[in-house]
């Protein structure tokens, strides 16, 4: 469940083909049709399609299909959070990892049109689920710790998994840390066994639009698909590291999005090496 922005190469027109090379299904429910994603774009339309959710959810439980995992991104308000918690508790059974990305802001700021009441609405969602996926803008809104920019320290980070405790379920994986100059990268807390793991790449200056699409949305199809979770955010840091090179290289205009098509070869070889 995420939004189709038309173009820019975030959301459903990521997560659906990241989602297939994984080898895992994909089926999709979309929360909003946009003409594009709302960062840099100015003058976009958009279609809340709350309206559809439940029906086409409705339609799915009809056929008694089961999910293995359900993964869920941007919603189109926060009233729809109560559709997604319905709709969950229409299609999960006992076995469905539940993963939510909290996908409302970046850089400190909320995305164009949404405040705290978005903040407290995916309080409630994480708290549904197994695997969450905020960014370090997003922690900070969920956990009520400050948003502070780079550099975050150990303790900065150790704060937000703190404050993130009753927000969430078995995994946290914090994305977009920057322990220092030139360094970012994603640090995943198990909950349970209190476990830290982190994958950092070197950081190319500025703003690489739907990368949290991109990691949220691997991460969950490989977790879906039983990797454990080194292997997982491995692989999942690796595809958004080499897509945002690839971009690089080419310099295609940022708001466009990354070249994850150009990465997706090498990741399908990095998922057979996991499952082989
Ligand atoms: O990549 C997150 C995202 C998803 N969907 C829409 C967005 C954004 C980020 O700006 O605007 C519509």
């Amino acid at each position: 469940m995420h939004d189709i922005s038309g173009f820019g190469k975030c959301s459903l027109t990521v997560a659906l083909p990241v989602v297939s090379a994984t080898g895992v299904e994909c089926a999709c429910i979309p929360t909003a049709l946009l003409s594009t994603h709302t960062g840099e774009f100015t003058g976009w339309t958009r279609c809340d399609l709350s309206g559809q959710m439940l029906p086409i959810a409705r339609h799915w439980a009809g056929y008694g299909i089961e999910f293995d995992g359900i993964y869920s991104g941007y919603l189109a308000s926060p009233e729809q959070e109560l559709l997604l918690e319905e709709i969950i508790g229409l299609l999960a059974g006992p076995d469905t990892l539940v993963i939510c990305d909290p996908a409302m802001a970046d850089n400190g700021e909320f995305y164009a049109g949404f405040d705290e009441s978005m903040a407290a609405a995916f309080r409630r969602l994480c708290a549904r689920a197994d695997v969450i996926t905020p960014n370090v803008t997003e922690a900070a809104l969920l956990s009520g710790v400050e948003y502070r920019p780079a550099p975050h320290s150990k303790e900065y980070i150790g704060r937000l998994f703190a404050g993130l405790e009753a927000h969430a379920g078995r995994y946290v994986a914090i994305t977009g840390v920057h322990p220092a100059e030139g360094v970012i990268g994603t640090v995943v807390r198990d909950r349970l066994t209190g476990e830290e793991r982190s994958s950092m790449s070197r950081a190319l200056p500025g703003m690489f639009y739907g990368t949290g699409d991109i990691f949220a949305s691997a991460f969950a199809a490989l977790l879906v698909r039983g990797a454990d979770i080194g292997d997982a955010l491995g692989a999942a840091a690796a595809l958004v590291r080499e897509s945002i090179e690839r971009s690089c290289l080419r310099d295609t205009p940022r708001p466009y999005g990354v070249d994850f098509e150009g990465a997706l070869p090498e990741y399908v070889k990095r998922v057979e090496k996991i499952f082989s």
